[in-house]
């Protein structure tokens, strides 16, 4: 899975805890923010000593919050300047020299009144690695841990040193995008030699060229998608990045993409433009190619895949299909015959859904095999079945397929119904064939729950002109209209 999110273009900035400083009473030998101790620029490494230190020159507040007596605990300032040009990262490694649990507060814009501060525990031996910018100086005020008697923190010696990691930018050296079915598969390969690519930056344009607007992006900004974890932190990588909901392009009939690779640091990889491929939906039965294939795409539609060429239920529907319940409700003459089943809705991922109202229909579904004679017949399913009150079944809806394995058979006027916690489902002039009719929760049935209905299938004949009726069109129904108040079809 992955994730989607937005990236503008002034940059993810994590949020940062930003502190004032207390005063400075100055005067001690201790390294301070007014003398702070430099780092060899040849070693990169420092050793520092914080028994000597003052206490107080500064609030760390960083590290110990609003705890005055520790946030002023001894600290030694150490400044540093990152080598290079551009973004970098910076790893900082503690060592102790006397068994010191070292604290660092790492400040930047500034020793005593930085614009970003964060606080670090390292113990004795350490290390962080950190974003840094080249020629950017930090201030490291170097403290110790928190000891047992109040106000005081761990005092001594310890060495600090800088390892600058050069950052390289991403390289994107191939993109396939598609949008098919409110979905976006993103095919790339790339490289990044420190391997921190976290995602892809998208833009969108119309057949105009014109930059698309998702959603709630404007213009200007970019739609991210992130890497699976296990995506990042490859040199060299080969990704399917796969979004959701993104049936927008679809409406906006979207034609290219704008792609930059983004790694950790704000890299960017120089934008890729392609052309997005829009597959064509094809149905049960129809040609299709496989994914992969060369444009144009010829793409099953869903709950159908393409096998040999043509589009086909996948097994599991197949399986589930054949496991249907044959049902034989007897062929009525003048009077609606009905059969009933008791049954149990179950947890579970169910294979199939249904079109319209029926399509969410997550839930394992129950299905029952009917066969409409020659002649003239309403068929019609129901759970609200008398004698049954609200709460014996949360909320269910039934919905008809012509072919069990095509979902497109669903009659377009009287395949679905989800009205209500129960359902009555009535196909008028059902074309005589087999239908499979499917009876499920609308939401899927919870663990631990299982809900137990009443289905009734029922054939209602269709009545001519002249013939005998029912005037509440149960037991039959005329062909030419309402059954008149003579209990005649007109
Ligand atoms: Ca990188
Ligand atoms: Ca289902
Ligand atoms: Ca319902």
């Amino acid at each position: 899975m992955t994730r989607r999110g937005r990236f503008h273009l002034v940059g993810a900035v994590a949020a940062l805890l930003v502190v004032s400083c207390g005063g400075e009473d100055g005067s001690t030998a201790a390294p301070t923010c007014d003398a702070p101790l430099a780092v060899d620029q040849d070693s990169q490494s420092v050793k520092v000593d914080t028994r000597g230190a003052d206490e107080n020159a500064l609030q760390l507040r960083e590290c110990w919050g609003a705890d005055a007596a520790l946030s002023g605990a001894r600290q030694a300032v150490l400044a540093y300047t990152a080598p290079g040009v551009g973004q970098t990262r910076t790893r900082i490694d503690v060592e102790a020299v006397t068994g010191m649990d070292a604290v660092l507060a790492i400040r930047r814009g500034g020793c005593s009144a930085p614009t970003e501060a964060r606080c670090y525990d390292l113990g004795q031996t350490g290390s962080i690695t950190i974003p840094t910018m080249g020629g950017e100086t930090l201030h490291v005020l170097v403290t110790g841990r928190a000891t047992d008697t109040p106000g005081t923190v761990d005092s001594g010696e310890v060495r600090v040193t800088f390892l600058p990691e050069p950052a390289s930018a991403p390289r994107l050296d191939s993109a396939y995008v598609e949008v098919f079915q409110g979905r976006m598969f993103a095919e790339l390969t790339g490289q990044d030699a420190d391997g921190d690519v976290m995602g892809a930056l998208f833009r969108w344009m119309d057949a105009s060229g014109d930059v698309i607007a998702l959603d709630a992006l404007t213009a200007d900004e970019r739609d991210l998608v992130t890497f699976d974890a296990d995506e990042r932190g490859s040199t060299s990588f080969e990704t399917t990045a796969t979004a959701l909901d993104y049936t927008a392009l679809e409406t906006a009939d979207v034609r290219a993409a704008e792609i930059v690779l983004l790694d950790e640091l704000g890299n960017e990889s120089a934008p890729e433009r392609v052309e997005v491929v829009r597959p064509m939906e094809v149905h049960y039965q129809d040609s299709c190619d496989s994914p992969g294939e060369v444009p144009p795409f010829r793409r099953c539609a869903r709950q159908l895949v393409c096998r040999e060429g043509t589009c086909q239920a996948p097994t599991e529907i197949e399986a589930a299909c054949a496991a249907a319940t044959p049902v034989e409700i007897p062929t009525p003459t003048t009077e609606t015959t009905a059969v009933r089943d008791e049954g149990e809705l179950v947890p579970g991922a169910g294979v199939i859904h249904g079109l319209g109202a029926c399509e969410r229909a997550p839930g394992l579904e129950r299905m029952y095999r009917v066969v409409v004679p020659e002649g003239r017949f309403d068929l019609i399913a129901r759970t609200d079945v008398n004698g049954r009150g609200e709460g014996y079944m949360e909320d269910d809806l039934i919905y008809f397929r012509r072919d069990c394995l095509d979902p497109g058979s669903q009659p377009a006027e009287g395949g679905c119904i989800d009205s209500g916690p129960r359902s009555r489902l009535e196909l008028l002039d059902a074309e005589p064939g087999t239908y499979t009719v499917f009876v499920e929760d609308f939401d899927g049935v919870d663990a631990g729950d299982v809900y137990p209905y009443v289905l009734e299938l029922a054939l209602r004949p269709v009545l001519a002109s002249g013939a005998a009726c029912d005037p509440e069109g149960l037991r039959n129904r005329c062909a030419g209209g309402p059954c008149s108040a003579g209990e005649t079809c007109p």
